[in-house]
């Protein structure tokens, strides 16, 4: 397979682009600094039994003060593109009124900082750090949180425009809904169906509002989009209640945003399974219009496929609450550190698909890696050959799309290096480098050195 793998991979275009990610909360640090305001990870963090460790992004990477030596390490990458999120609290402490000038300053340095080594910067505005004041007064299942999430665009679009390119509104609206709002897995950790379903609207409007702000104030071509996380949702028999779990798990997953986002309408089915659960997602008459202004690049974050059942152990096909069961069937794949398992072929199914069911948008991978539980040597040295091999396997899924028409243009790894993985705290590592939380030394993993060779070989220099 590693040969066939590094075949696909040498077959990628020169012009292909090369990317890691991060996100705020999870390695800036310096939550208390230049007057940043609370967000609801803050917040999250410190509720009993909600995070492992009872640990939180209060020091994280200490990336806000060890910027420039962070950039410094993306460049000797190699990639050309660093995609990175903004702290709403740091522009907007309360989620309101007027920027703060010393939050924005740190991403105008950065952006800088980027483009003088070469890199271009790939913003992200919403990576999941909501101010907890718009938390308090009702978060995403309001409807007033997607005004403030556009005027919060804007100014942080018209800080850095002049100099940035590509943005995304949001980073996987599903997560902040439904692990935020009706799993409770994540911040703000709500219970609550019928929320968590105003939440996806809104945030979905929110994004058409911003989308449409930013696309009418550009002052040069800019490239808009979002970032959805995804995967293959597969029967596990052919049988009716299979069939029907895997549709359900597809259309709260993935057709629930990409519908209204390139079609300009929400999917019948899943409106119809909501309507027999009772709830109505909150749309005003013009919403479908914003929502579905015309974007320029989907971001596609891909970690694990999933074969799912309509069948829970007992052979009931409904919860106590009268809910259809949705079980996850093992595929007997071999696991990352999070227990996700690794299907890559999971990763070329789905981007086959989008581009046979919504063609016309180019496609970016903005995240794809994975945990494992990473030994360091004496020096921080980590010989990950897990990590490398799902990156291979996974960047040669790409390869594979592509040869079936699917128009993807680049990939971004996740992460650039270890850093705090939201509810499973320190302990779970997706870096390409490895970060020493005592000293902060950072030090390339294997990987790190092999998705450099990579992506110097695919540029033919
Ligand atoms: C993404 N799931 O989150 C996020 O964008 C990153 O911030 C995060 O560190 C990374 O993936 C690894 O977890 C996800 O439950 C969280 O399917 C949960 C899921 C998927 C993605």
């Amino acid at each position: 397979a590693p040969a066939a793998e590094a075949e696909l991979i040498a077959g990628l275009p020169a012009d292909f682009r090369w990317g890691v990610a991060t996100s705020a909360y999870q390695i800036e640090g310096a939550t208390g600094e230049d007057g940043r305001g609370q967000s609801i990870w803050d917040t999250y963090c410190r509720v009993p039994g909600m995070v492992e460790g009872g640990e939180n992004g209060d020091v994280a990477c200490d990336h806000y003060h060890r910027m420039p030596a962070d950039v410094e390490l993306i460049r000797s990458l190699g990639v050309d593109t660093y995609r990175f999120s903004v702290a709403w609290p740091r522009v907007q402490p309360g989620g309101r009124g007027p920027a703060n000038a010393a939050g924005l300053g740190f991403y105008d340095r950065l952006v800088d900082e980027l483009l003088g080594k070469g890199v271009d910067p790939w913003v992200t505005l919403y990576h999941w750090d909501l101010p907890q004041e718009l938390e308090d007064a009702g978060g995403w299942p309001e409807r007033d949180t997607a005004h403030r999430f556009a005027d919060y665009a804007m100014l942080v679009f018209d800080a850095l425009s002049d100099r940035v390119r590509t943005w995304t509104t949001l980073n996987e609206p599903w997560c902040s809904a439904m692990l935020g709002y009706y799993e409770g897995r994540q911040a703000p950790g709500r219970r609550d169906f019928a929320a968590a379903m105003a939440a996806v609207h809104h945030l979905l409007l929110g994004h058409g509002l911003a989308a449409g702000r930013m696309r009418a104030a550009a002052p040069a071509p800019v490239e808009l989009g979002i970032t959805l996380n995804m995967g293959t949702s597969m029967p596990a028999t052919e049988s009716l209640a299979d069939r029907e779990a895997a549709r359900r798990a597809d259309g709260l997953g993935a057709r629930i945003y990409l519908d209204p986002l390139l079609r300009g309408q929400y999917p019948g089915d899943i409106l119809d399974d909501l309507s027999v659960r009772g709830v109505k997602l909150p749309v005003v008459d013009g919403d479908l219009a914003v929502i579905s202004e015309p974007i320029d690049v989907l971001g596609v974050n891909y970690y694990s496929s999933h074969r799912l059942s309509g069948v829970d152990a007992q052979g009931r096909t409904e919860d106590d609450e009268g809910n259809p069961v949705q079980t996850t069937v093992p595929l007997g794949r071999p696991v990352t550190a999070m227990d996700w398992e690794i299907v890559p072929e999971g990763f070329t199914e789905l981007l086959v698909r989008l581009s046979r069911d919504y063609p016309g948008v180019p496609m970016v991978i903005t995240e794809n890696g994975a945990a494992f539980d990473d030994v360091a040597d004496a020096g921080g040295y980590v010989r990950d050959d897990d990590r490398t091999a799902y990156l291979s396997s996974h960047i040669a899924a790409v390869a594979a799309a592509r040869q079936r028409g699917a128009d993807v243009r680049g990939y971004f790894a996740w992460s650039l290096m270890d850093n705090f993985e939201w509810s499973y705290g320190y302990a779970k590592r997706f870096g390409l480098v490895h970060v020493d939380y005592e000293t902060q030394v950072r030090t390339p993993k294997q990987s790190a050195l092999w998705y450099r060779d990579t992506i110097r070989r695919v540029r033919g220099h």
